[in-house]
């Protein structure tokens, strides 16, 4: 052992050692408290920074944690290889994507392996690997025979740049949440998976989740969008001719007690019946450009509540069937086709967008409302009234409070056969097909005999075929690869095509912690007994930048899977951590960003850990700050950090023969003197702490100052060799539990100390420390007085003071009999270790 701190030679070392030593292999058929600890596998997309570090180390001070405490820890990792960054980059730099993205996995597990960050690599994968997208797509005709997966002719979000199709939840504030370009709106055929159907119990088993965040449910319970309303049928006045496609118009409503003040009606511009019903009209023309711009606009355009209203009257009417009002029938982008049934009853006195478009149209506004406190004048009234009240001018249900109206009404519109009540989701079928090269081909294939065919097991994977063009131009790249596409139909064995998009890379995210169970298993996707010995993951650790798509499929994939009877567990993570973003601020601006190279503010990693070592860079990255928050990156923070490790190393250094001294002494507290005994107390104390910080809410940082101080106890303590057999034993204890207690954090240095101090195996299988409950009883405490409730003295006594000795002790204390002089003890109340009271009267 030397002086000085020599991490560039034991961190390496130590990572050989855990790596040969199998150390964080799992034997998953071992079930005794299995410990599932996954992070969310990332995109090979180059290099890692600082700010992706936080994540991998918090997983893995979170795995060594729950192995010393006994678990059996299963910690995998894997790599989301397919996909649009891998593809991008590959654009960019010419390199076909397979070639970049196997280097960039190289890179960056070295990188892990770097910063010591340890996993069970016999269970990697990739997404991009045939032996993993073989499953994926096997999963896909899964679904497909389920009548899970369909094909279907929808406007999809489009991006322009990209040139492919974006799921909805990829769209963000109209942009695509890639490139940020504008997302147009395309009409094409497209594979959806009907997410639709598992909505109610998405939502359900939220509730089931305690371990999520609450913001995290409460984001997916939105994204959901359950809504309980009426729908309604408004008879088409009909033509002369009776030439319409429909007699009615029906429409969704959360708000049936607002019926009375409807003063028109509004279609989207995409209604199937609106081209028909305005056919010969003399606004037809203007109905038919309108809908035909309309679609250049994206929804999130269009449901904006400050948006300009735009919209041309049809020419037809519709029948309120509430009080057989005919009112006029609109067409406008602020309907959208996609929720409820594509048309709305307007209620321009009560809602907002209704307001707006009625106001720029001039279309009557009606109140049916009213504001028990100041009642509404239509004449005066600047905005919509929103809030609750009473109905008016709303036939038998005039006076009743509005909530209380809604069953009522919804009630009398199913009585008289116009309507009933219903429940919409906002949750869209997701969809899953991409005009892009770098992703899993959709196994089907499209025989001009048979229709579409998925193909059969046999023939599983359908590989990916190499020197494809697969610069994106809007058609699929496969299609024009005749090798690929040129296949016998497996049914009727006629000259067939396959199909030529691949699927969403969220789809491979949506199962690949089941597959770390069997990740090498050739005959089946899933191993069930395992996944149920081992479901749901213990922990997921990852952004919050998942809470809705990913975490949602995944959910969605784990009760189809369920349903297939290939799991027997409806939820795949018991307890999701999303942990925060680290900044830095810009040297210009003086603004925090998040990381990252786009913004230029990105910290290496390689070069901190050449000049402080990984254990440095560890501590600081969990010592920043509570990990579920964003954290302010400072380049002198390290410094903090590197002191305090080079402290820990000196220490052992200076006092290793008393250290080695004490190896054998078995600790008794009655026999220690008492500042052996404080220290041995305080490393008691910082135990439970610890403990307790790392157990909640992953504190690691309150973990990290605790030990830092438990330091500083043992430094201000001392031991030399004067110092008795049982003091040496107890400074030993505390440095012992630093170093245990450490090693989650920094476990290179606490590895290597550990060893130093005669442990022969790895500290990953020393415990992890205990509370010695009976050394957290102070030697001396401070017990109140009190006379009759009044408090008259204080008393020092020893904790083991027993309750007749302290009766007697305090009768005696002079300040008491003064005041009991010349009564009578009524009684006397001891409450131990804190206060005696004495009734005298
Ligand atoms: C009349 C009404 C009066 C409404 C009122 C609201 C307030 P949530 O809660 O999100 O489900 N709506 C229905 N379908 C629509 C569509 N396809 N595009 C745009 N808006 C649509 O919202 C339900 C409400 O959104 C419905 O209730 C309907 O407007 C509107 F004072 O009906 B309401
Ligand atoms: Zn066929």
């Amino acid at each position: 052992m030397n002086e000085k701190y020599p991490f560039s030679q034991i961190e390496p070392r130590w990572q050989t050692y855990w790596n040969d030593n199998g150390l964080f292999k799992t034997d998953h058929t071992d079930t005794r408290n299995p410990y599932y600890c996954l992070m969310m596998f990332p995109y090979p997309s180059g290099a890692l920074h600082v700010g992706h570090g936080r994540n991998y180390i918090l997983g893995d001070a979170v795995a060594r944690y729950k192995k010393m405490q006994g678990f059996n820890v299963l910690t995998p990792m894997g790599w989301d290889a397919f996909g649009l960054p891998a593809e991008n980059a590959a654009i960019k730099t010419g390199t076909p994507p397979k070639e970049s993205t196997l280097k960039n996995i190289s890179v960056m597990k070295e990188q892990l392996a770097s910063w010591g960050v340890s996993y069970d690599w016999d269970r990697e994968l990739a997404s991009c690997n045939p032996d993993y997208y073989k499953w994926t797509q096997w999963l896909f005709t899964q679904l497909y025979k389920r009548k899970l997966a369909y094909k279907a002719e929808a406007a999809v979000n489009w991006c322009p740049d990209c040139a492919t199709v974006l799921a909805n939840e990829q769209v963000v504030d109209g942009a695509c949440e890639r490139c940020e370009s504008e997302v147009e709106e395309k009409f094409l055929a497209q594979w959806f998976f009907k997410i639709t159907d598992y909505a109610q119990r998405l939502l359900d088993d939220l509730d089931t989740l305690d371990g999520w965040p609450d913001r995290v449910k409460t984001m997916q319970r939105n994204w959901i969008g359950r809504s309980e309303g009426t729908e309604i049928n408004f008879a088409l006045v009909p033509r002369d001719d009776q030439t319409d496609p429909i007699e009615h118009v029906p429409c969704f409503t959360t708000r049936v007690d607002t019926i009375y003040g409807c003063t028109y009606m509004v279609v989207a511009p995409e209604y199937p019946a609106l081209k028909e019903l305005v056919k010969g009209l003399e606004q037809e023309e203007a109905v038919n450009t309108y809908s035909r711009n309309a679609s250049k606009r994206t929804n999130i355009e269009r449901m904006a509540e400050g948006d300009e209203k735009s919209g041309v009257f049809t020419g037809r009417t519709v029948i309120n069937p509430y009080n057989g009002e005919e009112v006029p029938l609109w067409v406008s982008d602020y309907v959208l086709m996609g929720y409820g049934t594509g048309a709305v009853m307007a209620v321009p006195a009560h809602d907002t967008r209704d307001w707006a478009f009625a106001k720029k149209y001039t279309l009557p506004i009606r109140v049916s409302i009213d504001n028990p406190d100041h009642p509404l004048d239509v004449t005066t009234m600047e905005e919509a009234y929103t809030a609750n009240g009473t109905l008016i001018d709303s036939a038998e249900f005039t006076g009743s409070p509005n909530r209380d109206a809604i069953p009522k009404m919804a009630a009398y519109a199913t009585e008289q056969g116009f309507g009933e009540s219903t429940i919409q989701f906002r949750l869209r079928d997701w969809l899953i097909s991409r005009q892009r090269y770098w992703g899993a081909p959709i196994p089907m294939i499209h025989c001009p005999a048979c229709g579409t065919v998925p193909v059969p097991d046999k023939d599983l994977p359908v590989v990916l075929p190499e020197n494809v063009d697969f610069k994106p131009t809007g058609e699929s790249p496969l299609a024009t690869c005749e090798a690929f596409m040129n296949v016998a139909c497996p049914e009727c064995g006629v000259d067939a095509r396959r199909e030529s998009d691949t699927m969403d890379t969220f789809v491979d995210s949506s199962w690949y912690f089941l597959r770390f169970l069997n990740a090498t298993d050739d005959t089946q996707a899933i191993d069930k007994q395992a996944c149920n010995d081992w479901f749901p993951i213990s922990q997921y650790v990852g952004g919050i930048e998942h809470a809705i798509l990913h975490l949602l499929y995944s959910r969605f994939f784990t009760k189809v899977i369920h349903d297939l009877d290939l799991i027997d567990f409806n939820e795949p993570f018991a307890q999701l951590f999303t942990q925060g973003m680290i900044c830095k601020r810009n040297e210009e601006d003086g603004q925090l960003y998040k990381m990252s190279k786009g913004k230029g503010n990105v910290v290496n990693s390689d070069e901190l850990i050449r000049d402080y070592g990984a254990d440095t860079v560890r501590v600081y990255t969990m010592f920043i700050g509570p990990p579920e928050k964003d954290a302010e990156w400072n380049d002198q923070g390290i410094e903090g950090a590197s002191r305090f490790l080079k402290r820990l190393w000196r220490r052992v250094w200076e006092k290793h023969d008393q250290l080695t001294a004490a190896a054998n002494t078995p600790l008794d507290i009655d026999s220690m003197e008492p500042a052996g005994r404080d220290l041995y107390r305080t490393a008691n104390e910082t135990i439970q702490h610890v403990t307790d910080a790392m157990d909640g809410a992953f504190h690691f940082n309150s973990a990290i100052a605790q030990i830092m101080s438990l330091l500083n106890s043992i430094d201000s303590t001392g031991v030399d060799d004067n110092s008795n057999d049982q003091h040496k034993a107890s400074y030993r204890f505390a440095i012992d539990t630093v170093i245990r207690m450490l090693s989650p954090f920094a476990p290179h240095i606490c590895e290597e100390l550990w060893r130093e101090l005669g442990n022969d195996d790895s500290i990953l299988r020393a415990e992890w420390p205990k509370v010695d409950e009976a050394s957290l009883a102070r030697d001396e405490i401070e017990i109140i007085i009190q006379v009759n409730g009044k408090l008259r003295d204080k008393l020092t006594v020893s904790a083991s003071c027993s309750k007749e000795d302290l009766e007697t002790q305090a009768l005696a204390l002079p300040a008491v009999q003064k005041h009991i002089d010349g009564k009578t003890i009524r009684k006397v109340i001891v409450v131990p270790g804190k206060l005696i009271n004495i009734a005298a009267s």
